[in-house]
């Protein structure tokens, strides 16, 4: 099916990316899961060393169920080849390594993830790279930004927590000019809403303990490479700093993409029922959802995604202390970090996610301390709505 030249849909794709044909004829990829494969002899060894014959090694270098969930998600991007990582940061450390050396430049969007921030302000810099972050949803802020030195535009679209979303097609536009790689994080939109690649971007990747995997029972990541030259690169370096991820885990991820296209609906539907319901809430002073037309990026928010996504975020009248009265008041919605899985998940940035990012960048990057976070479940959208009446009661 993978290999077949019939053009499918997304669900399709989602349902059938990645399956090959294996002994005994499972419509499922076994789990292989051994740290080391068999010789022949020393001269096969030798021959799968030298790259003279196809085959397995070891598993931090390849593993035939984490291949076969690699080549998943690089179909579902339309990108070359992809490498599964042991989480989302593995996959970012990871290509900030193969890309940056000491001198170079890096600029970064505000509002990503904290601990991205983190790594290139407080690890990067102990190799003297370089860094600027900038709201990369203004175009002038992202191109002045770029210097002689730069070689990695670094993406997060929409931001977490703000939802900030850039331009790709843009950025991709302003990354080519300036001989720089556009690296995207695509961790809240999965592939089937957004697809990088397809807009200019060099490389994609994503936390897939988040949409990808969709069941919050996986940490991992993976990254997304456009071509040869770039994967054999990112392959090696990989091999070195070994944050790969296990057989098990990329099983289990390959599960959770059969449902991604009908989990994204899904999630898009309810979370615009939410938003349309949170607006019109006398105690809630702005929601942040792509689906809305007050959103700031709308139009290219309506240009770049297939639906809206499952994330919204809102700022409550009251500030933090609301904010702390409506999280310690939610029964069915859930207060925990993390996003994208079946169940519906609600947390305070400031003082969860992005607390190591320090009160002054938060506030530079439009993460206010009364800002709250909503990851959507596919549950009765009615119970999330129930709760969140009875929470805001609080506020
Ligand atoms: N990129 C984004 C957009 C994320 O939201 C996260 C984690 C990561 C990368 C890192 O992935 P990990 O290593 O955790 O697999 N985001 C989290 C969050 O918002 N709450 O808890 C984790």
């Amino acid at each position: 099916m993978e290999n077949s030249k019939v053009k499918i849909g997304m669900d399709s794709k989602c349902v059938h990316a990645g399956i090959g044909e294996y002994e005994f004829g499972p419509v499922v990829p076994p789990i292989y899961q051994t740290s080391t494969f068999k010789f022949e002899s020393t001269e096969h060894g030798g021959a799968l060393f030298k790259g003279e014959k196809d085959g397995y090694i070891y598993t931090r270098m390849r593993n035939p169920t984490i291949e076969a969930m690699e080549n998943a998600v690089a179909s579902l991007e339309g990108g070359y080849k992809a490498l599964g990582c042991a989480s989302g940061m593995a996959a970012i450390s990871t290509v900030f390594l193969s890309l940056l050396k000491n001198g170079e430049h890096i600029v970064c969007s505000k509002s990503v993830y904290g601990p991205t921030a983190t790594l290139i302000a407080t690890v990067l810099s102990n190799y003297d790279i370089k860094s600027t972050f900038v709201n990369s949803s203004d175009l002038d802020q992202l191109k002045n930004a770029v210097t002689d030195k730069t070689k990695v535009i670094y993406i997060e679209t929409p931001g977490n927590p703000t939802l900030e979303t850039t331009d790709l097609a843009e950025a991709a536009k302003i990354a080519k000019a300036a001989n720089a790689k556009l690296v995207v994080d695509n961790t809240f939109m999965s592939p089937v809403l957004q697809r990088p690649l397809e807009l200019g971007a060099d490389i994609v990747l994503h936390s897939m303990t988040k949409f990808l995997n969709g069941h919050a029972d996986v940490v991992a990541g993976i990254i997304v490479t456009k071509d040869k030259e770039t994967y054999t690169h990112f392959r090696k370096v990989l091999n070195q700093l070994g944050g790969v991820i296990d057989p098990f885990n990329a099983f289990l991820v390959h599960r959770g993409i059969k449902t991604l296209g009908l989990r994204m609906k899904r999630h898009s539907e309810s979370a615009m029922k939410l938003a349309e319901y949170l607006e019109s809430h006398n105690k809630v002073k702005w929601v942040r959802y792509p689906g809305l037309t007050s959103f700031p990026q709308y139009e290219v928010a309506q240009k770049q995604h297939a639906a809206p996504g499952g994330m919204i975020s809102f700022e409550l009248k009251g500030g933090f202390k609301s904010g702390e009265a409506v999280m310690n008041s939610v029964k069915f919605c859930q207060l925990a970090v993390s996003l994208g899985g079946v169940e519906t998940l609600i947390q305070h940035p400031a003082s969860m996610t992005h607390l190591s990012m320090g009160k002054e960048a938060r506030e530079s990057a439009g993460i206010t301390d009364g800002l709250v976070r909503l990851s959507v479940g596919i549950e009765n959208v009615e119970d999330i709505i129930a709760d969140l009446e009875q929470a805001l009661e609080k506020a």
